[in-house]
């Protein structure tokens, strides 16, 4: 196949096709993708009424976030058994003929809207002691915006021209650093005078972002990360792939929100608020 802005995973679909392990766990690990996201979407709903009032605009953006995630990622799947068709003959899967071809820009799409959200959800549950919450609050949204915009533009050249795959990718980097940056700020603050057992949660909530935001990257460069064109431009790199973003997926958006609810329930605690709690609840928050 002449190199044209298609993503890798055409590519294999094209010449040696794929196997039927490669195949269906892909399909899997896309389908898991957004069961999971109907599966917090309830949670989130179910466990508005837990927090204080003030801060339940943390448990409204994760339901924004699970709506859209599992829309967008109900696609993404449907891109994928749609793009590859079985051949009986070889019990592999080329891309069929008339098929569209697949893409992952359905991903892109859903973080320029889930992006902004879980940046602005944190604020919504911590404190700012120095920074200004309108001058975070845009540049979480311009830098967030710009780091996806940038990214969505440079894979469409992972095969067809790497030199626009990697500047877009160094500029999408660029703006990706100054979010970590902020978020760090955001976190730090966030920690001045709240209960220890809250500052454990800030904590754990900038690992888990720290990783699961790194994550996403990786799998922009995964057909070339063990060298351009290497061993990962292959079946195992397209697995790969959609494994690391449903990692990701499931750690930024879903972990996440559970930890800021529970970071937002040991805040209400400390205020006063009381939520009549079951005896399980009692043992996770106490
Ligand atoms: C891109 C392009 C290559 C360089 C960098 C990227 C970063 C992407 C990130 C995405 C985070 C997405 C989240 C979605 C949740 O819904 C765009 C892959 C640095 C950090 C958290």
């Amino acid at each position: 196949m002449e190199r044209i802005n298609a993503n890798f995973e055409n590519y294999i679909g094209a010449s040696e096709g794929i196997s039927e392990m490669a195949y269906q766990m892909t399909a899997h690990v896309l389908t898991l993708g957004y069961a999971v996201m109907l599966a917090g979407l309830l949670y989130f709903v179910l466990t508005l009424k837990m927090v204080a009032p003030k801060y339940r605009m943390s448990n409204i953006l994760s339901v924004v976030v699970m709506v859209s995630a599992f829309l967008l990622l109900y696609a993404q799947s449907n891109n994928w058994t749609s793009s590859f068709v079985l051949d009986q003959e070889t019990g592999r899967y080329f891309i069929g003929s008339g098929a569209d071809f697949f893409n992952n820009g359905y991903r892109y799409l859903n973080w320029l809207i889930d992006v902004p959200m879980l940046l602005f959800q944190i604020l919504f549950v911590v404190t700012l002691t120095k920074s200004k919450f309108s001058s975070i609050r845009n540049w979480f949204w311009f830098s967030g915006a710009m780091m996806i915009i940038t990214g969505y533009i440079g894979q469409y050249y992972e095969v067809s021209n790497l030199s626009y795959f990697f500047i877009w990718g160094a500029i999408s980097t660029a703006f990706f650093f100054h979010v970590l940056y902020l978020m760090n700020k955001v976190i730090k603050e966030g920690k001045e005078g709240i209960p220890e057992k809250g500052k454990k949660i800030l904590s754990g909530i900038w690992g888990l972002f720290l990783v699961s935001w790194f994550l996403y990257p990786g799998a922009y460069l995964m057909p070339h990360l063990l060298g351009i064109d290497g061993p990962l431009f292959s079946e195992a790199g397209i697995v790969g792939r959609q494994m690391t973003y449903t990692i990701a997926d499931i750690c930024s958006k879903v972990i996440y929100g559970v930890l800021l609810g529970n970071l937002a329930q040991v805040l209400s605690n400390a205020e006063g608020y009381t939520h009549k709690r079951t005896e399980e609840t009692e043992a996770v928050y106490n």
